[in-house]
């Protein structure tokens, strides 16, 4: 089996801007396939809604998976009656389909992931950012690793981010702050924009005119590394702008957060018996 590993010059781009762009990954059909099947899961989560059924807050769940509502959806604000364009964001969709697990296990990741974390990996998340045509918001500037029920924050997180359809600046692309993964935790503010009380980076502490966009055709895979900055801007373009993002870590990390510790899959090496 071919190893996709990378090379001793991307390595180099990773370690000294904290994300490597990886372009054509995946196939155009794969892409069709993974968008088939988070639209089923999307279609099935938000049926109810249709017959004007009203979801608990924002977010609805059907089988363990989570869907969230665009904000602007959520507070009734526009309506949408494509259930594919009125959600912001899909998770937890691993553990109950194997579709995906296959995906998240897929060896183009994890031969490039285990090149930049090391050979013993966990998923620690899976989700689907969907920022639907015209009304999908922004993502303020954050790190990952601050999220995270995670020690140590460096060098332990590194997220595949797999864009699956062009995604451009004026679509709500990544964009990302070279060298900022050396700058230790900056995402300590909590910002409550339309209501989905991110957790952010002071923008105004930051020259984000130093910001590389990074523009994506479906396929094309960016790994970002846990405390890197990055951000994306609103949809304002007919276009959806739908990305599916694996975040892996490191077995060796220590778990932080409240007991019971959720189960972390291992995906490839091993366990560490004081380890996530
Ligand atoms: O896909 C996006 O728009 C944002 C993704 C992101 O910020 C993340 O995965 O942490």
């Amino acid at each position: 089996m071919a190893h996709h590993t990378i090379t001793t010059s991307e390595k180099e781009v990773f370690d000294q801007q904290g994300f490597l762009v990886v372009r054509q990954v995946f196939s155009a059909e794969e892409v069709l396939a993974i968008k088939d099947r988070l639209a089923y899961w999307i279609s099935r989560a938000l049926s109810g809604l249709k017959e004007g059924q009203k979801p608990e807050g924002d977010t609805v769940s059907c089988e363990g998976v989570l869907v969230q509502l665009e904000p602007l959806v959520a507070q009734g604000k526009v309506s949408v009656s494509d259930p594919l364009k009125a959600a912001r964001k899909i998770w937890n969709f691993v553990a109950p389909d194997a579709f995906f697990w296959k995906i998240a296990s897929d060896p183009r990741l994890l031969d490039r992931v285990a090149a930049l974390l090391g050979p013993d990996i966990k998923l620690y998340a899976d989700k689907a950012l969907l920022k639907p045509p015209e009304i999908g918001v922004e993502k303020p500037w954050h790190q990952d690793a601050p999220y995270f029920a995670i020690e140590p924050k460096e060098n332990a997180h590194v997220a595949a981010w797999i864009a699956l359809d062009k995604a451009t600046k004026e679509n709500g692309c990544m964009e990302y702050l070279p060298g900022s993964h050396r700058w230790g935790n900056l995402t300590t503010t909590t910002t409550d924009t339309y209501g989905l009380g991110h957790l952010a980076a002071d923008a105004t502490q930051l020259d984000t005119s130093q910001a590389v966009t990074v523009e994506a055709d479906p396929g094309d895979v960016v790994f970002h590394e846990g405390m890197v900055l990055h951000y994306s801007g609103p949809n304002r373009s007919p276009q959806p702008r739908w990305a599916l993002i694996f975040d892996y870590v490191s077995a060796r990390c220590r778990y932080t957060g409240p007991e019971p510790k959720p189960s972390y899959p291992l995906l490839r090496g091993k366990e560490y018996p004081d380890g996530l």
